[in-house]
């Protein structure tokens, strides 16, 4: 006779039926209910993921705040990398409602054993990348998140309502900075075009990779997790962006570019997956200085933890007493 796994046990099996039932209905998986080891898994990688991506993604803009050309642009973006550190902490907080500590999780960034964002291992090297990562990085952000404020773990979905009404407004406030200088003199429309070059195809690749070659989509999409595969949500963003680059005056670098009337869809080139390997691998072009400078910041933060524990020691003992 074979001992049955847990998974097989009866009272499981019947958990599991009723999870399935619910997400198959719509209803939200809370931090209390029931769960499948996988379904927690996932999103706490997915979540965790996307908490580091927002914090590392403070530094290539936030490279800018001491430079920006004007008193107005410096707020703007001073705001902008601010509401970045939200997301992350918001993030942080719907991933420890599935038993994971937030310490521990920065401990995996910072050891390389969990991933953030391609995107952020790109350097920004002029203001009007400010504006393009606005613009193509928030937008194709946007595009990824809007469904997953239908995902069907409720602290992550939750979450994403408010990161994304933000993130609308970081689009805006790039695309805005792009328009003031493609109105402005041959250098500035100059500069624009460049960063749009340095950003479009590594833009695309924050989708992941082709559905393919995507290991997890299947099963997150089964769960719910995810609402859309990679390649949908790509083809997504190329269709908004297009329109948005023409009214911009800047050309996309993409020679395959074209409408399609049958698809009713732009056609578009295949990014370089070998790059996009590469980047994940951590030999990107700032990989090492963005980890570099997040574990600085993490050992320059200690003292600020070490006196909220201990207030917060004081503070719990004073209510015993
Ligand atoms: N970069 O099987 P899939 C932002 C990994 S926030 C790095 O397709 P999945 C705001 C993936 O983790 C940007 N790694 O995976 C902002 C998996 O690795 P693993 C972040 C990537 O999860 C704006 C493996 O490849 N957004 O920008 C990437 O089903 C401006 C296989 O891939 C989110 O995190 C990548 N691009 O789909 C801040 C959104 N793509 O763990 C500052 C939430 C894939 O198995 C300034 N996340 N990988 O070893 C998602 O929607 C999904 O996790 C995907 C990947 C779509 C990113």
């Amino acid at each position: 006779m074979t001992t049955a796994s847990v998974d097989e046990r009866p009272d499981e099996r019947a958990l599991a039926a009723h999870f399935t039932a619910r997400v198959a209905a719509e209803q939200r998986i809370e931090p209390r209910d029931w769960m499948p080891e996988g379904y927690r898994r996932t999103l706490v990688r997915q979540v965790a993921q996307h908490a580091h991506s927002e914090i590392i993604g403070m530094q290539p803009e936030g490279d800018w705040i001491a430079s920006a050309p004007s008193l107005r642009r410096k707020s703007i973006l001073l705001a902008k990398v601010q509401d970045e550190a939200g997301h992350g902490l918001y993030l942080y907080a719907a991933a420890e409602t599935l038993g994971v500590d937030r310490a521990d999780l920065t401990e995996r960034l910072i050891g390389g054993r969990q991933k953030y964002s391609s995107i952020f291992n790109y350097p920004a090297t002029g203001f009007a990348d400010v504006g393009v990562i606005g613009w193509l990085v928030d937008g194709a952000a946007i595009c990824n998140q809007v469904p997953l404020c239908r995902s069907s773990y409720g602290p992550y979905a939750r979450a994403m309502v408010r990161i994304c009404k933000e993130e609308s407004f970081h689009q805006r406030q790039g695309y805005e900075l792009l328009l003031r200088m493609m109105a402005g003199t041959p250098e500035q429309r100059a500069m624009v075009q460049d960063a749009v070059d340095r950003w479009w195809w590594p833009s695309l690749m924050m989708f992941g990779p082709p559905d393919a070659e995507s290991p997890n989509t299947r099963q997150s999409m089964e769960w719910r997790v995810k609402r859309h595969t990679n390649d949908e949500l790509r083809q997504r963003f190329v269709d908004m962006t297009v329109p948005q680059a023409e009214r911009l005056g800047v050309t996309l670098p993409d020679p395959a570019l074209r409408w399609n009337e049958e698809r009713g869809h732009y056609d578009f080139g295949e990014p370089d997956w070998a790059e996009f390997r590469r980047v994940l691998s951590g030999d990107g072009p700032c990989n090492a200085e963005r980890i570099r400078r997040r574990r600085a910041a993490h050992e320059d933060g200690a003292w600020v933890r070490e006196a909220a524990a201990a207030y917060a020691a004081k503070r719990s003992a004073g209510e015993t007493r």
